[in-house]
């Protein structure tokens, strides 16, 4: 690929070549924006803004155009955005920040003996981050109830896991109203934090529709941490990057982000935990422990079977899952939300990646958006079924 042809004022999505493992960690540690959820060996797809082809000429890269990329700054100013809100439209369109959370304000007011809220942190620019607590009042008080807990939105621009997850959100309130409905196991309490990268996750509305981590100052003009490599569970391995320019920046210590420390305090308050899915995009895969290794964890067999189960289900809505160990079906992660749960509590701990497979990645369309919550709330009633016994 010539120096000169791609284009010095708009976007380009190449792909390069990942021959080797030297590659692989050299990519992931670069300042390129890597698009792919599975650079593995073969190839990753990355972002070519104006003027960032120089990277990839020193950088030695071998690579070829896929296609044109719409310009990610200022994207919702181009594409239109209704900031009023109904609370059905969530099945129709994104939802921003605001919304989001007058989604969630509403599914509390309206069910005040089923939902409530905790404030759990507060973000690097001092956002309150909400966990929001399900459980059906009838069920005792005094047992020791076993928690379920998922998030969405700790990567930024992936906006169809904070669509899924409020999906399952409705859902449950429907099945806690409705003694016939979808109903939580007794004892069952599910917890939900519906924005945990809420910096990023703005930043995506307003400056950048493809940012991942959150907005920490990094010094010298950069920012942000990967809150997906900021986990204690042997942060600092594969997978991640001392520099403060990567997509995969782990930060300057485990826990280091307020971010990350609010869902580790959140867990560290629970007297049991039954199970956690971390929700994502995309690549249309279900993963399991562990992300930082290749090695097998100890009970590989159950969370091969509850991955096999969860497949069953999702895979009924016209998109097809994949499931496996994390670091051997995508790639190597240390430092991941799910491997420290499970080095934790030793309890089925997951990372969903949703729609699609590559060929919209982060910018899924609206009009999947419903499919993808059928398929995420038939998986989620089989996990939970499961891991809340
Ligand atoms: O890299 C991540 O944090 C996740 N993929 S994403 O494209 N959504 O960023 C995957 C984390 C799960 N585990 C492994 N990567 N092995
Ligand atoms: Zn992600």
């Amino acid at each position: 690929m010539g120096a000169q042809t791609l284009s010095d004022s708009g976007w380009t999505k190449v792909r390069v070549d990942v021959p080797d493992t030297a590659t692989f960690d050299r990519l992931i540690d670069s300042n390129l924006d890597v698009l792919d959820c599975t650079p593995h060996l073969g190839s990753a797809d990355v972002a070519i803004g104006p003027g960032e082809e120089l990277e990839l000429i020193e950088g030695g890269y071998t690579y070829r155009v896929v296609s044109k990329l719409e310009d990610p700054r200022n994207w919702y100013k181009r594409h239109g955005h209704s900031t009023s809100y109904d609370g059905e439209d969530y099945r129709l369109h994104y939802f921003d920040a605001d919304q989001i959370l007058a989604f969630y304000e509403d599914l509390r007011a309206n069910h005040h003996s089923y939902v409530s809220r905790i404030n759990i942190g507060t973000s690097t620019n001092g956002e309150t981050i909400w966990a929001y607590r399900f459980q059906d009042p009838r069920v005792s008080r005094t047992a020791i109830p076993n928690n379920i807990v998922i998030e969405s939105l700790i990567h930024a621009r992936e906006w169809i896991s904070g669509a899924c997850v409020m999906h399952i959100a409705k859902k449950v309130v429907e099945g806690l109203e409705n003694p016939t409905g979808n109903r939580l196991l007794p004892n069952q309490v599910l917890w939900i934090i519906p924005i945990v990268n809420p910096d990023g996750f703005r930043y995506t509305w307003t400056d950048n529709r493809l940012w991942r981590k959150n907005r920490r100052n990094n010094g010298s003009g950069s920012y942000g941490v990967d809150l997906n490599r900021n986990f204690s569970k042997a942060w600092g391995g594969s997978g991640s990057s001392g520099n403060p320019n990567s997509e995969t920046y782990r930060g300057p210590s485990a826990f280091s982000e307020p971010e990350t420390q609010a869902i580790r305090n959140l867990l560290l308050s629970l007297q049991r935990v039954g199970g956690f899915i971390d929700y994502h995009s995309y690549s249309q895969l279900i993963l399991w422990p562990w992300a930082y290794t290749l090695t097998a964890p100890p009970d590989a067999a159950t969370l091969n079977n509850f991955g096999i189960q969860i497949k069953a289900q999702m895979d009924q809505f016209g998109a097809t899952y994949t499931q496996g160990q994390a670091g051997p079906t995508l790639y190597l992660a240390a430092g991941s939300s799910k491997d420290y749960v499970y080095d934790g509590w030793t309890k089925p701990a997951f990372t969903i990646e949703l729609r699609d497979t590559g060929q919209n990645g982060f910018l899924l369309p609206e009009s999947e958006i419903f499919a993808s919550q059928d398929e995420v709330w038939a998986g989620f009633k089989v996990f939970s079924g499961l891991a809340g016994r």
